[in-house]
């Protein structure tokens, strides 16, 4: 059966979740932890990230954006993400670029900067739905992974700082496209734009709708969650709430 290769609470996974259930195609996931996913990626002939979809034939897109086509060319026409091939076409596809570069490594990086000195909450995220044998070895490895993620992604003092302007002039500037009273970054259809600017900001949005468990913001630190709080009020975060309660459907 088609097989969704994933680190469960990852916002690339929760993407690439969205459209397959959107287009109603049927597959089944498998979750892993950090560190132990590059044994399941590589085994499905995928690279080092998540997600992974691994196809009846056995060949694999390792990448969220091939996932998302592959799910739009099985939609029915009421459930496309994309539009036609034309220049509406391109738009979309030039905005979920810019989500995947400027928007997803950077909330991530600013999250991970205030959830992973708490080791406790760290591993309640990354615990949801992956084999008890990875959590048993995530145990053993966290200092090692922890150490590791920080040096990979610059998780820094700095860092987050920088990442929290990249993001938020990403909230800008999808805020000024809603201002002409559009309903979805498109104009009046939901599709592939929303689905990765909602799906990619949710980490600092906490949309009651993501199907895994996300910790309360009581339970983060103080900083996330006055962050989180003034992003729901940002008109970027309103339009990402709203298709996570409209369209975060099968
Ligand atoms: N280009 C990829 C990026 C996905 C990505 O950054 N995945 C992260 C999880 S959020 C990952 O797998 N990180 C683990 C690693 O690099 O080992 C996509 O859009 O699918």
């Amino acid at each position: 059966m088609t097989t969704l290769v994933t680190i469960p609470f990852s916002h690339y996974c929760e993407k690439a979740r969205w459209a397959l259930d959107y287009a109603r195609v049927d597959y089944r996931e498998e979750g892993h932890v950090p560190g132990f996913h590059r044994i399941a990626t590589r085994r499905a002939g995928g690279r080092n990230t998540v997600p992974v979809l691994v196809l009846d034939d056995g060949s694999a897109l390792d990448d969220s954006p091939l996932i998302v086509r592959w799910a739009d060319e099985r939609a029915g026409a009421e459930r496309k993400l994309l539009p036609p091939e034309g220049p509406g076409r391109d738009e979309a596809l030039a905005l979920e670029r810019r989500f995947d570069r400027d928007l997803g490594p950077h909330v991530r990086r600013f999250g991970y900067f205030h959830v992973l000195p708490d080791r406790a909450l760290t591993l309640r995220l990354m615990d949801a739905s992956t084999p008890r044998a990875e959590r048993v070895g995530l145990r053993a490895l966290f200092p090692v992974l922890r150490r590791f993620m920080r040096r990979h992604m610059r998780i820094d003092e700095a860092g987050a700082v920088a990442s929290r302007d990249r993001y938020r002039a990403v909230f800008d500037e999808v805020a000024a496209r809603l201002k002409d009273g559009r309903p979805y970054l498109m104009g009046d259809r939901f599709g592939a734009a929303d689905i990765t600017f909602a799906a990619l900001a949710a980490p600092l949005l906490g949309p009651a709708e993501v199907p895994f468990p996300l910790p309360p913001v009581e339970a983060l630190p103080a900083a996330l969650g006055r962050e989180i709080d003034e992003l729901r009020a940002h008109p970027a975060g309103a339009l990402a709430l709203r298709v996570y309660r409209t369209h975060r459907t099968r």
